[in-house]
């Protein structure tokens, strides 16, 4: 049976991924941190008592910030591959804790790669790189685009991309980069900009807000859907060589576009529930993300089914439904009409994220 471990396991693409693993017949090992109050919410609903013998997840404490603690979890586990998807991944948060965010998602990275190389294993090694690293670099990116990263976050992401990089070029490591650009779910964390949006929606029909404040929405960026991410992060790590690839649809709404969709998706004027708050705006901003995935479909066959108009309808209905309204239906019907079974929307997503406090923005 293979192995695997996943840092960041509680975030929305270690939840998709966990699922996508074990459904492969994978033993799943999940770093967690050690917080007051629960922050499995999105596992529950496939975690098992590690008693139980047919266990195949298993949840270990430790943070990317203590080298040791990862030491011991790769020479104890022995995976054999290694999803290093964990890092401190909001944009705006990292401009206010930017040494933090440096030592989470740059420095988190080498004390990963680290941890394999000094076990002596030959784990396969997966980088979750990121479109923000290209920044101002002219839209659409490819894997040939030079980075121009505006924010602590992809600068912090860019130094893991070359450690991911230069491991495999001088230790010979099967290391992958995925650049991937935004994929968004019903999983999304509440404070970025689509579940924002699709949660606030719901929650102005159950009349339970009135307004929601957002920031800049003349940017532009490729949205996708995170559980089709998850299974190219996993071809990535199937191939013969390991490789640098893209991941986006190649459509890029301004994020204007995206909100009016979801608003229109359920029958609101969005510019009667939307303030713009400069508290929201960035001290440098990213204006245009639009991935070329030429090489990823080409390579890994990766073809995503789902771009914005899609991914509104989705998220609305999943929204309206963990706020207790019968959804409209559409997002079930494209979910039924494109995918198995692993990440059919079912009740087990919006109970996973039921958990989700209200009232964050
Ligand atoms: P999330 O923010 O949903 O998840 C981040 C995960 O990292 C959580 O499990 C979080 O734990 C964990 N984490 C944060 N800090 C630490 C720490 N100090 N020690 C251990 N674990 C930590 O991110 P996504 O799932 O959306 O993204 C996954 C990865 O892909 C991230 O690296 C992100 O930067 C990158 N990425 C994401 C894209 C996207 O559009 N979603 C696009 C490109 C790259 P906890 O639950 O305790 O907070
Ligand atoms: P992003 O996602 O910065 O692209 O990073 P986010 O949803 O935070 O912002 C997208 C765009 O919307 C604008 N915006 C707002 N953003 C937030 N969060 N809240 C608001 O109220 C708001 N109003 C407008 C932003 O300025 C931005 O232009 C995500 C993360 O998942 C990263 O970890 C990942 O690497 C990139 O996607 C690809």
């Amino acid at each position: 049976m293979p192995k695997a471990v996943i840092t960041g396991v509680t975030g929305q693409d270690g939840s998709y991924l966990a699922e996508l693993l074990l459904s492969k017949g994978y033993e799943v090992h999940g770093l967690i941190r050690k917080a007051s109050t629960f922050n499995t919410g999105r596992i529950d609903h496939i975690y098992q008592d590690p008693h139980d013998p047919s266990a195949r997840l298993f949840l270990h404490y430790g943070d990317l910030t203590n080298s040791e603690q990862l030491a011991n979890l790769i020479y104890n586990v022995r995976p054999d591959e290694v999803y290093h998807l964990g890092a401190l991944s909001h944009v705006k948060v990292s401009f206010e804790i930017p040494e933090y965010t440096g030592s989470v998602t740059g420095l988190g990275t080498t004390r990963i790669l680290e941890a394999i190389r000094r076990s002596g294993l030959r784990a396969r090694y997966y980088q979750a790189s990121s479109s923000e690293m290209y920044g101002s670099a002219p839209a659409p990116q490819n894997e040939d685009t030079p980075f121009r990263p505006r924010s602590p976050y992809a600068i912090a992401k860019l130094y893991a991309y070359w450690m991911a990089a230069n491991y495999r070029e001088a230790y010979q490591m099967f290391a992958v980069n995925g650049v991937l650009f935004n994929h968004e779910s019903p999983r999304r964390g509440e404070t970025f900009l689509s579940r924002k949006v699709t949660r606030a929606v719901a929650r102005i029909l159950a009349g339970l807000q009135k307004k929601t404040y957002l920031g800049n929405l003349d940017t532009r960026r490729d949205y996708g859907y995170a559980p089709e991410y998850v299974e190219a992060m996993w071809k990535m790590l199937q191939q013969d060589e390991p490789g640098d690839y893209v991941l986006g649809t190649g459509v890029a709404p301004t994020m204007r576009e995206f909100v009016g969709e979801a608003f229109g998706y359920a029958g609101l004027d969005w510019h009667e529930h939307v303030e713009i708050d400069p508290r929201y705006f960035r001290p440098t901003e990213v204006d245009y993300l639009q991935a070329d995935a030429s090489k990823a479909r080409r390579l890994l066959g990766w073809d995503p089914k789902i771009t914005y108009r899609d991914l509104a309808r989705i998220m609305v209905d999943a929204d309206m439904e963990l706020v207790g309204l019968p959804p409209i239906g559409e997002g079930l019907a494209i979910l039924r009409r494109h995918f198995g079974d692993w990440h059919q929307w079912e009740s087990g997503v919006t109970a996973v994220i039921r958990n989700a406090g209200n009232g964050v923005d």
